[in-house]
């Protein structure tokens, strides 16, 4: 980095332009041109690389750089987008440590291949796609815990479980009567408890064709599911869409932005209005509704379904109008606020959860009066993260900005005193959408790194061709000056992070035997009357063969097993091995069939042999120095 541009100054382009303010000007024009304003961003597209590659300030930050065989200080979890997928960073030096297969399939670890897998994702395990957008981590009296992360899938309309002491996805719901979750959130405290997930589109309901263009029959839904059994509590119509949510600190409110109050359901109609809102649940007043028999279900779901709609007079949630179109909406880690980022509007909305007890009790004139400031930030508002020093950091779209704010300064502002909240404007690499900082979703906030998850990385890296990375940059937020200090690209695509110590997970480093995730396998086994550890064996039920066997580098239990042609084959392989890291694979060739099998863990496939003669299986985690030799023979006889 050079040295000139520590004060993160724009470089000079070739035509005399600040880069810097030339992209900024065109982002904006063309975002003022854009029928939608957020349609600035389809001319990101046609910025080329004539533009000089914009410096970041760096210097004399923290030290981010972790020696190799140190471990870093974080666990980063970020979520795949489309991919489908969980990953794991190491914070501050950005290794990727792990992926977690949810939603997706995976060649290497065989999720959406094995039996154990499939049971996870159940009737959905027909989809191979995900879209991952909010994960969580979650919480008891405001902390993380360290139990499970969820994490939504916008594409499926689903929600996923995933066990942090093995990392390992061990449950997937699917919502009912909604379509595409996507803003997640978890109860805070006393725990979690409540998992709360947004459904997004408005549908007709039931949605069983009858109605299927009269939108005043659409709605959708917040939905409250319980994070320990995974199983869909209740259901709450809203008017409007639902996009982004979060939860107080106590447990008794949640707040959802909605950008369509207008019900439309094309672009000019969801813009039409001036204000949409923040829808506010009451969670003892929904569950009060529930135990009094105040609901009604839709179609063949049996799950509660409240009415939360303006016209409903269970008084379960209120509207509070904010400016059009909002989207992110964050908790201030304080507990203090709900802030609501404007997206079209500059402004954030900052809501005072102390004063919903009142607009609950309807001791509000107006549902306003809950708004503490509305501070104006730039362009293009779309999240919001905090340092636990009273500061707010709001990512700023179309201007391409992390926008430092105090939060206490924007109020009294609000309240007419001349003072400025603003801190410091700092430029990203471009386009952020989500940004998160260090323990930001907890009392624990501790100010020191934050993530800028920016949509656009353009020529921060090598060209690869059309598809471009994202480009995650980490900011030292510890002094008075944020400064970027690491860029990390992405592939499609983090929408949101979380970011806990690494203190606050422990993990199993080898399965226990009796672990719920392979359970049913070894009760399967056990019916067999097979002793998983030390039985190598066929079993022959009608045209389904079981084949049982064990693993110990470099060695399969069984070097061959014959079965028919046409025969549904399910290989059942406990890996005997103890040592940390020994994990062994189960590849056949030409079956589609691959699955790893960790220390002691039992993993299982089924296929169909439908091809007579000799097919190899082999190991394929690099196991043992004759790993090459860890084989072994399918013999399939013809029909
Ligand atoms: S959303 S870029 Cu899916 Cu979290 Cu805001
Ligand atoms: Cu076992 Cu490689
Ligand atoms: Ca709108």
């Amino acid at each position: 980095m050079s040295d000139e541009n520590k004060d993160n100054k724009p470089t000079e382009s070739p035509e005399g332009l600040p880069a810097n303010a030339g992209r900024r000007r065109f982002l904006v024009g063309s975002a003022v041109v854009g029928a939608a304003g957020m349609a600035g961003v389809a001319g990101v597209g046609t910025l080329t690389r004539s533009e000089p590659a914009q410096s970041a300030s760096e210097g004399d930050g923290p030290d981010i750089h972790v020696a190799p065989g140190e471990l870093d200080e974080y666990y980063g979890f970020w979520s795949g987008g489309h991919s489908g997928e969980v990953r794991i960073y190491g914070v501050p030096s950005m290794r990727e440590i792990m992926r977690i297969p949810v939603f997706n399939h995976c060649s290497a670890s065989g999720w959406g291949m094995t039996n154990e897998s499939k049971r996870v994702l159940g009737d959905s395990h027909r989809f191979t796609n995900g879209d991952a957008h909010h994960p969580h981590v979650s919480y008891t009296d405001g902390s993380h815990d360290g139990r499970y992360l969820f994490i939504n899938d916008k594409a499926n309309t689903r929600v996923a479980r995933i066990r942090l002491d093995v990392f390992k996805t061990d449950k997937i719901v699917t919502v009912p009567n909604a379509q595409a979750i996507h803003g997640l959130r978890l109860q805070k405290a006393p725990r979690t408890g409540y998992v709360f997930a947004n459904a997004e589109y408005m549908i007709p309901q039931p949605n069983d064709g009858r109605d299927l263009d009269d939108p005043s029959k659409y709605f959708t839904l917040w939905n409250a599911i319980d994070g320990d059994t995974m199983e869909v509590k209740w259901q709450v119509m809203v008017d409007g869409n639902l996009d982004n949510m979060d939860t107080d600190y106590t447990g008794k409110y949640a707040a959802a932005t909605c950008y369509n109050s207008e019900g439309g359901v094309d672009l000019a109609s969801k813009m039409r209005a001036d204000r949409d809102w923040v829808v506010v649940f009451s969670i003892e007043r929904i569950e009060q509704a529930v135990a009094d028999g105040n609901y009604t279900t839709i179609g063949d779901s049996d799950v509660p379904v409240v009415d939360g709609r303006k016209s409903s007079d269970l008084n379960v949630t209120r509207y509070v109008p904010v400016p059009k179109n909002p989207h992110g909406l964050n908790t201030s880690t304080d507990g203090k606020y709900f802030i609501a980022a404007g997206k079209l509007s500059p402004t954030a909305t900052m809501i005072e959860i102390a004063r919903l007890d009142a607009l609950f009790a309807g001791e509000l004139s107006d549902a306003r009066d809950v708004v503490a400031a509305e501070p104006e930030l730039g362009l293009g508002p779309l999240h919001t993260t905090y340092d636990g020093r009273g500061n707010a950091y709001t990512t700023v779209f179309i201007d391409s900005q992390i926008v430092k704010w105090n939060m206490d300064a924007a109020v009294r502002n609000y309240n007419g005193e001349d003072v400025d909240y603003i801190i410091q404007k700092l430029d990203v690499q471009y386009q952020p959408g989500h940004n998160h900082a260090t323990l930001a979703e907890s009392k624990d906030a501790d100010g020191k790194y934050l993530f800028s998850l920016n949509k656009f990385s353009k020529d921060r890296y090598l060209p690869v061709g059309p598809l471009h990375p994202e480009n995650d940059q980490m900011i030292d937020i510890s002094g008075d000056e944020m400064k970027v200090v690491h860029d990390t690209p992405t592939f499609a695509e983090p929408h949101d992070a979380v970011i806990i110590r690494r203190d606050q997970i422990t993990t199993k480093q080898v399965w226990e035997r009796d672990d719920p995730f392979f359970a049913e396998t070894v009760a399967r086994a056990k019916a067999d009357g097979i002793n998983l550890e030390t039985d190598n064996q066929v079993i022959r039920d009608g045209n389904q063969v079981r084949v049982y066997m064990t693993s110990v580098a470099p060695n399969f239990g069984m070097p061959e097993f014959t079965v028919k042609q046409g025969d549904e084959v399910t290989v059942t392989i406990t890996n005997m091995d103890k040592v940390e890291d020994l994990t062994h694979g189960f590849c056949v060739v030409g079956h589609g069939v691959s699955m790893e099998i960790s220390p002691q863990q039992t993993s299982s496939i089924t296929f169909t042999a439908d091809k007579p003669g000799v097919h190899w299986y082999y190991c394929n985690w690099f196991c043992h120095a004759l790993h090459m030799e860890m084989t072994g023979r399918m013999l399939v006889e013809p029909a």
